[in-house]
């Protein structure tokens, strides 16, 4: 629960992102309603996206070396100071317009995280194998911790500070996702949803390897469950 709203840090991993990141932070900037930080964990891009980051002038450049999106969001959480921290894709896939709406829905709910859900956009702009795993994997989810979320590989989420600090991440890429409902789902944390849009990337290529991350997504449901 937000029990006050004093900033907002808003947590962007990036790995070569140099085509999509200044829409990404310039839209937030403009748009979002509340005192913020914008943190970029950047995995030392060779495109040019850290100087972008600098060039723009208002966001905090964080150099994470280590490879994995949970390890680069993972050490962006860590660093964020916000009462709330939102945390979102620096590829422009998602509605970033949104984050308001995010930050709103998870206060007036009572809630500890409110993710974007991509389920109710008919567009798919995910990809057939990906919209399939993703509802395999939700059912399963739902299913074992008693949730009715829509879409757990959302990575566009406003979460209370106050919750992140009571749980401990462990997992480095795709998974941290997966893990960080678990995590919540077991400790009884409120979480909502708000449909979203989302759209294929303009610049790049997604970094996920599928397979292993639908392992590692796998392992880590059950993992959860067992523990
Ligand atoms: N710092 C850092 N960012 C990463 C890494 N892997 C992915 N990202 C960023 O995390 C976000 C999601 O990655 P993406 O490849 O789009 O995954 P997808 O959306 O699941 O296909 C993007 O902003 C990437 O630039 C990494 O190893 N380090
Ligand atoms: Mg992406």
């Amino acid at each position: 629960m937000i029990s006050k709203l004093e900033m907002v840090s808003v947590v962007i991993p990036t790995l070569n992102e140099a085509g999509n990141i200044r829409e990404t932070v310039t839209t937030i900037h403009k748009e979002l309603a509340y005192p913020k930080e914008i943190i970029i964990v950047d995995g030392n891009s060779t495109d040019g996206t850290q100087e972008i980051v600098e060039d723009m002038g208002f966001c905090r450049l964080i150099i994470e070396p280590r490879r994995g999106y949970g390890l680069a969001l993972r050490t962006g959480i860590k660093n964020a100071k916000g009462d709330v921290v939102v945390m979102v894709d620096g590829d422009g896939t998602y509605e970033v317009r949104h984050i308001n709406l995010l930050i709103e829905t998870l206060i007036e709910n009572n809630a500890e995280l409110c993710q974007a859900t991509r389920m109710y956009d008919l567009r798919k702009a995910m990809g057939f194998t990906n919209f399939v795993a993703n509802k395999i994997i939700t059912f399963c989810f739902d299913f074992f911790y008693s949730q009715f979320l829509s879409d757990t590989q959302s990575g566009f989420r406003a979460i209370s500070r106050s919750a992140l600090e009571e749980v401990e991440f462990y997992e480095d890429d795709m998974a941290f996702a997966t893990e960080m409902l678990v995590q919540f789902a077991k400790k009884d944390f409120k979480m909502v949803e708000v449909p979203s849009s989302y759209r294929p990337r303009k610049y790049g290529n997604p970094k996920m390897r599928r397979i292993k991350s639908g392992i590692e997504i796998f392992t880590t449901m059950v993992k959860g469950f067992l523990k």
